[in-house]
């Protein structure tokens, strides 16, 4: 693989935070003579042209149309917008600003959630760069957009070798002007556990020092007691406190009374009293029927007095139609995404929404032909990544069967994929919703989703049925993230855990009632800074130390494949995944004013060592790397 040389120490892998076994073993922290860019830079496109990018089936760079970039006047001030409102009347301004506007506001998720629920988050930041200035002065008009937080802060580091906090400053400085918004899992932070109590405060202290405007927080559970310290801090930093309710279950259907009309307006009321500045309803599944929508606005409506922010996943079709209705009970914001980036799995589409309204006084106040000109750049990025498309190419009402997350959809795919349950997708999503009722149906959203995901893939990669667990369940050996979801480290489900099947997974251990984030040792940064300074021998910034808090595993992996490969961020998707075709020559900017020029000369048979020689010329000239052949 491309990490021959990464850590490999069991209690590093383990992701625990001691941080004294890096003094007691620091070999295994030692790091690679540095090369110069170039040579980095060729010896991973050498790689890729060799091995291929690890995930993808088709090795094969196909021809890719060039997108044409909307034109803009770069020299003009860019247009006044949203962010101006909270930057000078502070988070209850905004709020008040909001409930005053007559038409429904959008956020836009192209660069987040769309992608996530499309392309399983893969989406790098060289495309979002591009299109982030037109995005930014042609659409000053957005309440805000959703851009990082979410998977995208794993994803970015593990699968595409890029920081997750360079992202974000790098989009800020090309949309100064733009609402920043980001998902963040409330004591699970953008990861998939419970963290100590001083990790979320630093991570949302230097977040919204880094940009974030807008913190949508939920907890996974919808247990309000997990979601408080965040939104606290939130408030404390002076940034706009999003609370969000998850969405499950169906209010329409009476026969499924656990989460109805009144679960929604008391935790909507307490989300109000916590202190968030807007209502966030999260349908990460879609699953909120259009007639669902206008009762539950309608009345969250007269429950509340902040503004209400709909988010829906347009899975089975209908998503244009409940916001028609949201709308039409007076919701103040729906999540949209750039129409080519829409649909499905995804947020429903800007532009339909547009003409969906049209006639209609709270019609949204937005440039039509803006929207279609960035449309077009995502018509033609979105080819890219055409390799983790999830293959869904048509509505699927089976959503309102198996409640599965827009943004999980794509990704558990993968997943089962990487397990050898290919041929087995639908038994998986069968599997999903039967797991789900096991477990007193919980409300499924990262990580409790997760979760759920995990135990269907067990199951089926086991041919387990639900009677086999009752019967045999002393004998089976649970996944991991099952079994702490148990011990209630994930915290608490509404109404409990059902007993039975917890004492069966839990086989003795015991489980926890109390908030999680209550019984973690806090992180000792300064410590952990110096320890860092000295494995990574470089300035250990505070972003370094909150992503390896976060993701030790992947953070000092995406360290080691810099280390050896550079920043890889600065090439152009294609070849970022493909490589190059024999003769095809590139351009590389590695930094402003600084340009590699690369061409791909030839590259050898396979030696008896089983490497292969890849030609290049760089600037012009003559230059080789030897490449493992892992075929
Ligand atoms: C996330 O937490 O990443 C989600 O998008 C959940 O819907
Ligand atoms: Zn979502």
């Amino acid at each position: 693989s491309f990490l021959e040389n990464v850590v490999q120490h069991e209690e590093f892998l383990s992701g625990e935070y001691d941080t004294s076994f890096i003094e007691s073993t620091p070999e295994l922290f030692v790091f690679a003579k540095r090369k110069d860019r170039g040579t980095k830079m060729l010896n991973f496109i050498g790689e890729t042209i060799v091995n291929g990018y690890p995930e993808l089936e088709n090795k094969r760079k196909p021809i890719f149309e060039q997108p044409e970039l909307p034109s803009i006047k770069q020299s003009e001030a860019f247009p006044s917008s949203s962010k101006q409102i909270l930057d000078e009347k502070g988070p209850e301004g905004l709020a008040d600003w909001v409930k005053k506007q007559q038409e429904v506001l959008l956020t836009d998720t192209t660069f987040r959630d769309a992608h996530q629920s499309l392309l399983a988050t893969r989406v790098r930041t060289h495309d979002l760069k591009k299109i982030a200035e037109p995005t930014a002065r042609l659409l000053p008009n957005l309440f805000s957009s959703e851009m990082w937080g979410g998977a995208t802060f794993d994803v970015t580091m593990r699968f595409l070798h890029e920081d997750p906090w360079e992202r974000l400053l790098t989009l800020r400085e090309k949309m100064p002007n733009t609402l920043f918004q980001m998902l963040l899992r409330a004591s699970n932070a953008v990861g998939y556990k419970s963290y100590p109590d001083n990790v979320i405060k630093e991570f949302v202290e230097k977040s919204a020092n880094a940009g974030i405007d807008v913190f949508r927080i939920f907890d996974s559970l919808n247990w309000i007691e997990s979601m408080k310290l965040t939104i606290d801090e939130v408030r404390t930093q002076e940034k706009i406190a999003e609370a969000a309710i998850c969405y499950t279950g169906d209010i329409l259907d009476s026969t499924r009374d656990k989460y109805d009309l009144t679960y929604y307006k008391n935790i909507a009321k307490e989300l109000e009293n916590a202190g968030a500045h807007i209502l966030g309803i999260k349908d990460m599944a879609g699953l909120l029927k259009p007639e669902a929508a206008y009762q539950l606005i309608s009345e969250l409506k007269s429950t509340i007095d902040i503004p209400i922010h709909l988010h829906t996943h347009d899975t089975s079709g209908n998503g244009i139609l409940s916001y028609a209705r949201a709308v039409e009970a007076g919701v103040d914001i729906v999540d949209v995404a750039s129409a080519s980036m829409a649909g499905l799995t995804s947020q429903p589409s800007a532009n339909s929404l547009y003409y969906a309204l049209d006639g209609n006084e709270r019609q949204p106040n937005i440039d039509i032909k803006a929207l279609e000109k960035l449309n077009e750049y995502w018509d033609y990025t979105r080819k890219y990544y055409q390799g983790f498309e999830s293959g869904m190419n048509a509505p699927h009402t089976e959503v309102y069967e198996h409640e599965m997350p827009g943004g999980q959809y794509s990704n558990l795919q993968q997943q089962a994929k990487a397990v050898g349950l290919k041929g087995r997708w639908n038994d998986v999503k069968k599997m999903y919703r039967r797991v789900n009722d096991m477990f007193g149906d919980v409300v499924k959203v990262t990580p409790s989703s997760k979760v759920v995901g995990d135990m269907a893939l067990y199951m089926v990669q086991n041919d387990l049925t639900e009677d086999d667990l009752y019967e045999n369940g002393e004998n089976l050996d649970f996944p991991d993230s099952v079994v702490e979801f148990f011990q209630g480290y994930l915290g608490q489900p509404y109404q409990g855990f059902p007993k039975e099947l917890q004492n069966i997974i839990l086989k003795g251990r015991e489980a926890i009632t109390n908030r999680p984030g209550e019984n973690l040792e806090p992180i000792r940064f300064q410590e952990l800074k110096e320890d860092l300074y000295n494995i990574l021998d470089r300035q250990v910034t505070d972003h370094d130390i909150l992503s390896y808090a976060l993701y030790p595993k992947v953070f000092m992996e995406f360290e080691k494949f810099r280390e050896q490969f550079g920043d890889v961020s600065v090439l152009d998707t294609p070849t970022f995944f493909y490589g190059l075709r024999l003769g095809e020559e590139i351009e590389v900017e590695i930094e402003q004013g600084k340009t590699l020029i690369v061409k791909l000369v030839s590259v050898s048979k396979p030696q008896d060592d089983g490497n292969r020689i890849v030609y290049f010329e760089l600037n012009g000239q003559p230059r080789e790397v030897m490449i493992k052949d892992q075929n």
